[in-house]
């Protein structure tokens, strides 16, 4: 069903899945491999934080719509739209209507973007697992998507993996190839980057990037099929994981988000309703109760 919403958007859709809590947002730029400029990412971050905060949604799918009525090609995305790239970043075109009727100075400032890094962390960083579905080309920025994503299925017939980034002077040095480096070791992901040969679904799994290849006429029901099983699993538990996965290598960042959560699940507590308690009725808190655990 689509989302509420869901027709503002231009470049991706939204869909809510019939049976199992979970989203489907999809790249809708077939025509351009699924290439995102600025409103696109604008897009994808909006609907990726709705998924976010929604407490009855335990799963993302983020795909591409194919395949391309201009040549049959199927894609996940190609990254950045190189057509609209300007001297600093990313720009906004008379054709992307997504910053229309917005302040000069935050038109300003938002000049030449490279804000698809905020989508990765907003992947990286929500509390319920994001499944990249990749039905063909997964290509600079959008290989690195693929690789920020906790799982990725690819179509056995179509995926493609390619980091293009050299090719056309960009790096991404975060998640895209230190992130990579963890899933594949090093020599592979220096590898990937390095030659930027094409990597077919098998390979991908072979790899360790990639979780599973599927006949491309199964890939979205078997995604829908891990959607319900891991939304079948408690909540809290699959949130500590994540974020128990991340912590490692997020450093401060990843302890003071796992950290969130024992926070909330220590406010769960009588021992911190008691804190709390006896604040608010000007007494001295009284734990003696509360064992002191090993
Ligand atoms: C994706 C790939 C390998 C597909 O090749 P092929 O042969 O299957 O298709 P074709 O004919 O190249 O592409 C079909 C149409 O899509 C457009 C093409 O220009 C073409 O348009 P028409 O000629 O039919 O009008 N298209 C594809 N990718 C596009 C793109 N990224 N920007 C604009 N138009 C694109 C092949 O197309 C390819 O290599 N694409 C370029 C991949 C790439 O270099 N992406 C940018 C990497 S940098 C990045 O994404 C990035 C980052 O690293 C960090 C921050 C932000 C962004």
């Amino acid at each position: 069903e689509p989302v509420d919403g869901s027709s503002e958007f231009d470049d991706i859709t939204y869909h809510e899945a019939a049976d199992v809590p979970a989203v489907r947002i999809a790249f809708d730029r077939p025509e351009k491999r699924n290439a995102f400029r600025p409103g696109t990412v604008d897009e994808l971050y909006a609907a990726l934080d709705h998924a976010r905060k929604r407490a009855d949604i335990g799963c993302v799918l983020l795909t591409g719509n194919g395949p391309s009525e201009k040549d049959g090609g199927w894609a996940f995305c190609a990254g950045g739209d190189q057509s609209v790239r300007g001297g600093s970043g990313y720009e906004y075109r008379d054709d992307d209507e997504a910053d229309e009727g917005e302040d000069e100075l935050v038109r300003e400032a938002k000049a030449g973007r490279l804000h698809v890094l905020e989508v990765q962390r907003l992947i990286r960083f929500m509390p319920k697992p994001v499944v990249a579905v990749v039905p063909g080309w997964a290509v600079g920025g959008g290989h690195s998507l693929h690789v920020v994503c906790d799982l990725t299925l690819a179509s056995e017939e179509h995926a493609k993996f390619l980091q293009t980034d050299p090719d056309v002077a960009s790096f991404d040095a975060g998640f895209g190839s230190a992130y990579l480096a963890k899933q594949v070791g090093q020599k592979k992901a220096r590898e990937v980057f390095f030659r930027g040969k094409t990597y077919s679904a098998e390979e991908a799994v072979d790899m360790g990037m990639a979780n599973e290849a599927i006949p491309h006429d199964d890939l979205e029901t078997v995604a829908l099929e891990w959607a319900e099983e891991m939304t079948n699993k408690s909540p809290m538990a699959m949130r500590m994981l994540k974020y128990a996965f991340n912590m490692t290598d997020d450093g401060l960042v990843g302890q003071q988000v796992f950290a969130g959560e024992a926070t909330r699940l220590g406010y769960m507590t009588e021992e911190a309703q008691e804190g709390r308690d006896a604040f608010l009725e000007k007494r001295d808190p009284d734990f003696s109760e509360h064992p002191w655990f090993y």
